[in-house]
């Protein structure tokens, strides 16, 4: 018997979704901030890519004490946003609040405090550690460079709601761009919610079990594809657990949504081994047991051979424009 009943509870298209939830209160404030962005990048000739990264949470009372959430640190995001900067593009980061983020990664959420970075002077001054020194100079500058050029904008979301809500604005802001923008979607969506009417506004109580019923989040892919950046270049990501599962459900999602590219995934081995599925090729991205051992990253791969096939996107568009 299966713990798990997956009921037959029709899935509510998006435009009722956005209609019978209410929008994350600085929505307004961080379109303001994407506009001022995109004009001065568009005006100054650079490519902008959306990377979406980490969990969303499914809260489980209007008053939120409990909520359900998923694995997703935003590794994959935070470590893709340095190489697509690397890359000339600017980068608009919208994370989970308090997951992996460009640059501070490298220091954040690891296995040592801050302060072990850190080495206290004979003279009495306080410096980095002469052991982390030479990578931490080459992380800081890169960092500064950001900073200099103001190429990287921060938006974050807590719950599935906050994620679609910002999700639609800021690509139809982008859309502006045309096949200029890339979004790169590798944010783990929550699939099931609790739609806000059927929740309690209070903590629920503990008298007993708890049976949960929930509903589907409507496909969002579906209209951004169609409607709100019809000419971008989107990359969805596919994670799956069952090897067997992966390349046909990365392909059902490809066409059923009509985008560009999906990159299938296995939770276990996500850092090591991707597949880029477009509708006629499959192309597979894997370390090397050396690289591994190097500390590689796998996006130092994937960005690049993404950016390569942004820039064939561009040059067909320009191609049927003329
Ligand atoms: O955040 P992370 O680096 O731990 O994991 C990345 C990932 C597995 C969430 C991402 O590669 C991915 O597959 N995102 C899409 C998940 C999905 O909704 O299928």
């Amino acid at each position: 018997m299966s713990l798990l009943d997956n009921g037959s509870s029709e899935i509510i298209n998006p435009d009722t979704y956005f209609q019978t939830n209410t929008p994350p209160r600085t929505l307004g404030e961080n379109e303001n901030r994407v506009k001022e962005f995109v004009n001065k990048h568009n005006e100054a000739g650079r490519r902008i890519v959306l990377i979406t990264s980490g969990g969303t949470t499914v809260p489980l009372e209007n008053s939120t004490v409990r909520f359900i959430d998923n694995f997703s640190a935003g590794t994959r995001g935070a470590t893709s946003a340095e190489y697509f900067l690397e890359m000339g593009y600017a980068v608009i980061f919208m994370h989970r609040q308090f997951s992996l983020q460009p640059y501070s990664r490298h220091y954040s959420h690891s296995k040592n405090c801050f302060l072990d970075f850190m080495e206290l002077k004979s003279d009495g001054s306080i410096g980095v550690n002469s052991k982390y020194a030479p990578k931490m100079k080459a992380v800081l500058e890169k960092y500064q460079e950001f900073k200099k050029n103001e190429t990287l904008l921060f938006l974050d979301f807590v719950t599935v709601a906050d994620y679609l809500f910002l999700l639609r604005s800021v690509t139809r802001i982008m859309s502006a761009l045309k096949e200029h923008a890339m979004y790169y979607l590798a944010a783990a969506v929550s699939d099931f919610f609790i739609p806000a009417q059927k929740m309690p506004q209070h903590k629920i109580q503990s008298d007993g079990g708890l049976t949960l019923t929930m509903d589907q989040v409507p496909k969002f892919l579906k209209p951004m594809v169609t409607n709100w950046v019809p000419c971008g270049f989107i990359v969805s990501f596919k994670l799956e657990t069952d090897p067997a599962l992966l390349v046909d459900k990365s392909r059902h999602a490809l066409t059923r949504y009509g985008h560009q590219i999906v990159i299938a995934n296995l939770l276990a081995i996500r850092k090591r081994e991707v597949i880029l599925i477009t509708r006629d090729s499959e192309f597979q991205i894997k370390l090397t047991e050396d690289e591994i051992a190097e500390n590689i990253e796998i996006e130092s791969r994937i960005i690049p051979e993404l950016t390569k096939r942004h820039d064939e996107w561009i040059r067909n568009a320009d191609h049927v424009d003329m």
